[in-house]
């Protein structure tokens, strides 16, 4: 079919390896010393008595190695982010430099695809067609979970009737934790199927003192503050609206922050902040709309305001709210027509919310009491991308100018800026980071690995000097309580207070509110020079110095 030019052009774009890929992915491995676990250590070692404690492991090029062919299956799990096919296309050239008999599967539609063996072999025609491209439409993706045994059960049947030695699961922190929970299984049952996770999210709360950061947060960023910086220069340029804009990230605000920092938005709200100061709706209101008084005494009657898509979960009294409705709604799913029209506090009492959440609730306008109480995904995360916080806040706003200040003229745009983002081309960083952690799975698999995060470290130097290796699952989790029981997870990376981004935010942010100091990142560039084609993303830069 048909494809643009810019398409054609990427389609030949031979991705950077780190240094000790020179010769294909057949290395040696290097042991450092064993792990333990984030927290929790004698709980997450009886949960993984076959995969705890593994060391994290390193390469050395070796010329001589030789490996015997492998059949590997990948799966693509959750939601979208930009460079899964570089993974993809990572693992495929790794695993026929390992043994030109190798061979690649995909299941579809993710990992529920494992489990109803539904698949296909991904061939050298098929993975060029999508080198370099967003998306994850190659083979889909889905976010069944895996987690029963009897779906472990059927996904080894499958592999094994294709002959497949090792399953590569290309996901976030839940689904890696699901993979690590099969990885144990395969071990146990003596299956002979190795198990090795690839960290994704554009979300980027995947990340550790080994994982540096998650694949596809670096084009998303740079999509969304392309966008937010267009917008910043009609704002400037119209001088007559205030614009609230909402940026995907479901929970950590890594995105949210990125994006005010390449941008020098007026305001940024961090959701990690207004939980740790317990913020209030009307107190964010407040400041937002004392920012926009004093702009507009030196005559800015506009602005930028970012918020992170999660910022709602993280209101301490929305907090309490929402996990009043998952309880409730777990146990009646037909609440969810009667709770959005109930008459009053009594009567949202009577269905079982507190007398707290009950007002909060019924303070909130119609179309925010309805998206509350929409189905939760499959993990039970309420699915914050369909609430539409952006517009609650500039509405909000407007209604507080109009209270208390009447006399200044305030006018108010919405956005949300999600899904545009996730499966854009991938940047030069992505399409090498991806490309690296495909080819480190396949080292990992050629060595014999299993129950491993990809890992390619070193990511401020240029490719060649980034370090790849593998990482016990085991040693990133610790249990937290979900769904009222003890489960063993990855622990996910919030956005840090006291870390160098945040700090950069808070250091600026009182003249970034005053002043009109937007910068103007423009689109993704894929070809011309190093310091305009191949930056890395302000978090990372700051977090490595
Ligand atoms: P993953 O954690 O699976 O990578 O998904 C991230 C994300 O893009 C969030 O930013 C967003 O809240 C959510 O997926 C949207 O999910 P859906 O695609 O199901 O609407």
């Amino acid at each position: 079919s048909a494809i643009s030019a810019l398409q054609a052009a990427r389609a030949a774009y031979q991705p950077k390896l780190p240094t000790v890929f020179a010769n294909g992915a057949a290395v040696n491995i290097i042991e450092g010393d064993a792990t333990t676990a984030a927290a929790d250590l004698d709980q997450i070692q009886a949960l993984f008595p076959e995969t705890y404690g593994a060391p994290k492991v390193n390469f050395e090029a070796n010329m001589n190695k030789t490996t015997t062919a492998i059949n590997v299956a990948v799966i693509l799990s959750g939601g979208q982010a930009p460079g899964g096919h570089n993974v993809i296309a990572g693992i495929f050239d790794g695993i026929i430099s390992l043994n030109a008999d190798s061979k690649l599967y995909g299941f579809l539609g993710g990992p529920g695809g494992a489990v109803d063996n539904k698949y296909m072999e991904i061939d050298s025609a098929i993975m060029d067609a999508y080198r370099n491209t967003g998306g994850f439409d190659i083979i889909g993706s889905g976010r069944t979970k895996l987690e029963e045994t009897a779906q472990f059960d059927q996904v080894i049947t499958n592999c094994k009737a294709l002959n497949i030695g090792a399953l590569v699961i290309i996901g976030g922190d839940d689904s890696n934790t699901n993979g690590c929970v099969l990885a144990e299984y395969c071990k146990a049952q003596n299956s002979g199927i190795l198990v090795i996770g690839a960290p994704k999210t554009i979300d980027g709360d995947l990340k550790n003192e080994d994982i540096e950061a998650s694949f596809g947060f670096d084009t998303a960023c740079k999509v969304y503050s392309e966008l937010i910086g267009n917008i910043s220069r009609d704002a400037c340029s119209a001088r007559k609206y205030w614009h609230f804009i909402k940026v995907m990230g479901r929970s950590a605000s890594h995105i949210a922050l990125e994006c005010g920092l390449q941008t020098r938005a007026n305001v940024t709200l961090v959701s990690e902040e207004v939980e740790a100061k317990a913020m209030t709706l009307g107190g964010i209101v407040a400041d937002i709309a004392d920012k926009a008084v004093k702009r507009a005494a030196k005559g800015e009657h506009f602005g930028i305001v970012v918020i992170p898509e999660g910022v709602i979960e993280f209101i301490p009294q929305m907090k309490v709210l929402i996990a009043e409705l998952n309880d409730l709604l777990a146990h009646d799913a037909s609440l969810s027509d009667s709770l959005p029209i109930a008459a009053d506090v009594d009567q949202l009492q009577s269905h079982g919310l507190s007398a707290e959440s009950a007002s909060v609730y019924l303070s909130m306008p119609a179309n925010i009491r309805q998206q509350l109480v929409m189905d939760r995904d499959p993990h039970g995360n309420v699915q914050v991308s369909r609430i539409e916080t952006e517009k609650l806040i500039a509405s909000m706003v407007e209604m507080y100018m109009e209270e208390n200040h009447a006399d200044i003229h305030f006018s108010e745009q919405h956005h949300f800026f999600g899904y545009e983002g996730r499966c854009a081309a991938p940047s030069n960083f992505d399409a090498d980071y991806c490309y690296s952690l495909g080819y480190t799975a396949a080292a990992l698999i050629g060595a014999g690995k299993t129950a491993c995060l990809a890992s390619v470290k070193n990511l401020k130097s240029p490719a060649s000097e980034w370090v790849a290796g593998g990482i016990p699952l085991t040693s990133m989790m610790n249990v937290e309580r979900r769904h009222g029981a003890d489960k063993p997870v990855i622990k996910k990376a919030l956005v840090e207070l006291d870390g160098a981004p945040f700090k950069e935010l808070v250091a600026n942010r009182d003249e970034w509110a005053l002043h009109s100091n937007y910068v103007f990142p423009g689109p993704i560039q894929y070809f011309g020079p190093t310091e305009v084609c191949d930056q890395p993303t302000i978090t990372l830069t700051l977090e490595q110095r």
